[in-house]
Order: structure tokens, then sequence, then C-alpha cells
């Protein structure tokens, strides 16, 4: 079959918080396959750029006609013609397009669509399924796929929901299952135990970006307990089967000039020492096995001394780079060195290419840390990232709760997957 690109086209689309987004289209004779960008809230600002038209006449500035012209008029010029299945010389060509450090001149919403999407049409021309082809171009060496487990952000705060909760990411951990069909049950199960649990007590079930819920609480540590109530009652064992993580996005309420952290819902401002410290009663108190982003994304020296002292506890918890590494391999070089964690976020928009996302992941991996594939709290349908999970061995898939479509696209296409694998594994 004739694998060259015949045509590349974009269109500005929604994504699930209304605001624009990027679809592009590859196309190679036959095959036509598409992609879709995600867009973040809490954005890191080590990030590749993400091109927006800042035209306040249309979408509050928030329109993509820039990037999606960009695809159309120049992008499209130096994929055209390219054998479809050459990710990397697709996405270095992009790449060299661009020039600049962080995607400005083409905007990594309109890379990153491209990219995606030549891989989809790439794993469409070998006839393979779009997790084997990308683990065979990248060339990763491990025997039998297995499936992630899922990071469930089940209470959503901080920029993703208008409660009172200065923490942003509230998970349960459904870890001690062998299939993700079971992983998945038991997160769905204590989903809705949770939100009889958060109605009981007087609250609202209202829902955030993620699909979590988003009640105005009287303090922090309630959200820990009602999560073990709902894990009891769903008739899960909390520690066992079931454990804790927190997303803490503390970029968001850090004060740089002052040094500390504002939790406005206790009326304090916590040092880094106070805050540390409360993480610690937390997990003194609660099964927490994860923490993403602790503390402010240029704060190394307290990611440091966090990650020590918490491997100390307990070497099994993952620490968590998000802002801190931004899927950027020159950070989490440094990270490595520094011992600044033990686990890297992979979100494939904040660097723009799905070549310089396997980069960073096999980085990681080469060093040990554990890998996790992440959405963005602004999300499409597109199920990208499930594959990109299982192609890369991903220790876990961060996806958010299973209640809003954008989330559980994700969720449904890993238990498809899972299918698909025990089928071949028959044959
Ligand atoms: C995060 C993400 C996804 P956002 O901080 O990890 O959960 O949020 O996409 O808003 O950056
Ligand atoms: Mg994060």
């Amino acid at each position: 079959m004739d694998n060259k690109i015949t045509d590349v086209y974009a269109r500005e689309i929604l994504d699930s918080r209304g605001n624009p987004t990027v679809e592009v289209t590859v196309e190679a004779g036959e095959i036509s396959a598409k992609a879709k960008v995600p867009s973040g809230a809490s954005t890191g600002t080590h990030e590749a750029l993400e091109l927006r038209d800042n035209d306040p006449a249309r979408y509050g500035g928030k329109g993509v006609l820039k990037a999606v012209e960009n695809v159309n008029q120049k992008i499209s010029k130096v994929l055209i013609g390219q054998p479809a299945d050459r990710l990397s010389v697709l996405d270095q060509r992009m790449i060299d397009l661009d020039g600049t450090a962080n995607k400005s001149r083409l905007g990594a919403n309109a890379i990153l669509g491209a990219s995606l999407a030549c891989a989809r049409a790439g794993a469409m021309a070998c006839n393979l399924p779009l997790y084997k082809f990308i683990k065979d171009f990248y060339r990763f060496k491990f025997s039998g796929f297995s499936l992630p487990v899922p990071l469930v952000n089940v209470i959503n705060g901080g920029k993703h929901a208008d409660s009172n909760l200065d923490f942003q990411e509230f998970w349960i951990i459904p870890k001690k299952f062998t299939t993700i069909k079971e992983r998945i049950r038991a997160m769905s199960e204590i989903f809705h135990a949770l939100g009889k649990v958060v109605l009981e007590r007087g609250y609202d079930t209202d829902l955030g970006n993620e699909g979590g819920y988003a009640p105005d609480l009287n303090n922090t540590e309630e959200v820990w307990q009602m999560i073990m109530l709902a894990i009891e009652r769903a008739g899960y064992q909390a520690g066992e089967q079931i454990f804790l993580g927190l997303d803490a996005g503390s970029s968001e309420f850090f004060n740089v000039k002052k040094q500390t952290y504002a939790i406005k819902l206790a009326g304090q401002e916590l040092t880094t020492e106070e805050l540390s410290v409360l993480y610690q009663k937390w997990l003194a108190k609660y099964p927490i096995l994860a923490f993403e982003d602790p503390f402010a994304e240029d704060e190394w020296p307290a990611w440091k001394n966090f990650t020590e002292q918490i491997l100390k506890i307990n070497k099994d918890i993952i620490i968590i780079g998000d802002d801190l590494f931004t899927t950027n391999v020159a950070l989490l070089r440094r990270g490595i060195s520094e011992k600044s964690a033990n686990a890297v976020l992979i979100k494939p928009n904040q660097i723009g290419t799905l070549t310089e996302t396997v980069n960073c992941i096999r980085l990681a991996q080469e060093h040990k840390f554990k890998i996790a594939v992440s959405h963005r709290s602004g999300e499409t349908e597109d199920d990208f990232i499930a594959d990109l999970a299982v192609a890369t061995n991903a220790d876990y898939i961060k996806a958010g709760a299973p209640s809003r479509s954008e989330r559980v696209v994700k969720y449904n296409r890993l238990m498809e997957i899972e299918d698909e694998i025990n089928e071949t594994m028959k044959q």
C-alpha cells in the first residue's frame, strides 16, 4: 500500500470546556486519520506554547485559527509526500520548520495535532493497532503488553473547579488488580459510593473539569475521610487494593516572593517546611501512594528534600513531577541527577511532538523513574493517550473520573486494548 502523505489539514473544534482547540486530519491515499489536541488550565511555565489568536472578538481571545492556518499553509508542506509511518522524520521536519525552543512560531497545538494524526495514519498504513505501531516504531524492548494503573481524580479542586479546595486533585488508585477491567470497575463503584457520601454530608455533587465531584468543604482533610468511607462502602480495602494520591497543583497557590503556599480554606500561608509536614501528616493517617507537584515548579531544593524524606518513610511512594518537568528531557535530566522526584507525568502537548514525548519516557525509564501518561483538564473525545500508555509500558495513566465522555473514552479504549491483547495471545 502506498503510504505517502497526500494531505494534511486542520479545523477549529471545541474541547470539553467549550474552548477552541485544534483537530488535524492526515491523509495518505485511502487512509484518513484524525487527532484532537487537549489543553491545560494549570499549565507549567516551561510548557511548549499553545498558540491562541488573542482576538478578543472571537471566543474571548481563545480562538486557534492561527494554529489551524499554520497546519494548512506551512506544516502540510513539510509533511505531504513523506511516508506516513516515519514518525521521527515527520516530527523532526516540523521541529525544524518551527525553529524555536518552545514551538512558539507554529504553536505546539498545531504541531502536536499533526504529529498524533501522523502516528494514527502510520499505524493504519502498517495495518497495526496504534499501541503496537508506536511500540514497534520506537523500538520499546519490553515483552508482552501490560495495562497501566489509573490515577483517578475523584475530587476536583484548584483550577479545575469553583469549589474552595486549594489542592487540585484527590485520587483513588486501584492498584492491586490484575486486569484493567477490574481496576475500572473498582474505580467506578468507589466513585458512585463517594457521590452518596458527599450528598449525605450535605454537600453537592456537581462535577469539576475532570469529572470528579467538586464540593465546597469545611476543611481539606474531609476529602480523605470521605474517600476512605467510600472505599469501605464499595467493599474494597484501602491500603490493600486501593491507594490514595494527590496532585497538589501547588504552583497555582505558591507566592514566589513570600515563598509561601496559600491554603485559603484553612486561612493559612504555609512555608515549604510546613507544607511538607502537612503532607507527612496525611501520609501517616491515610494510605497515600503518590504525590504530584507537591511543590511549585521552580522549587528544586524543596522537591529534593521532600523526595529524600518520603522515600525514607516508604520507598514505594511515587513523587511525580508535572509542572517541574513539563515532559521536557532537559528538565527531567536535572531531576534525575538531583533526585528531585522518582516519577514523571507525561503530557504530549507540554512538549509538542510524539517523538519528543517518547524520548522523555525513554529517559525516565532508563533511570527507573515511573511513568504516568496524562490527559489535560481541557480534553476531547480523542483516546490517543490510552494507546500511548500501553505502547510505552507506562506504569500509570491519569484520565480523570469515570463520569464525562472525554474521560471515559480513555478507559473504554483501555478495556478494548485489553480484549485485543488477550485475543492475540490466544492465537
Ligand atoms: C495536571 C493536569 C491534568 P491541567 O495538573 O496534572 O490533570 O491539569 O491540564 O489543567 O494542567
Ligand atoms: Mg498536575
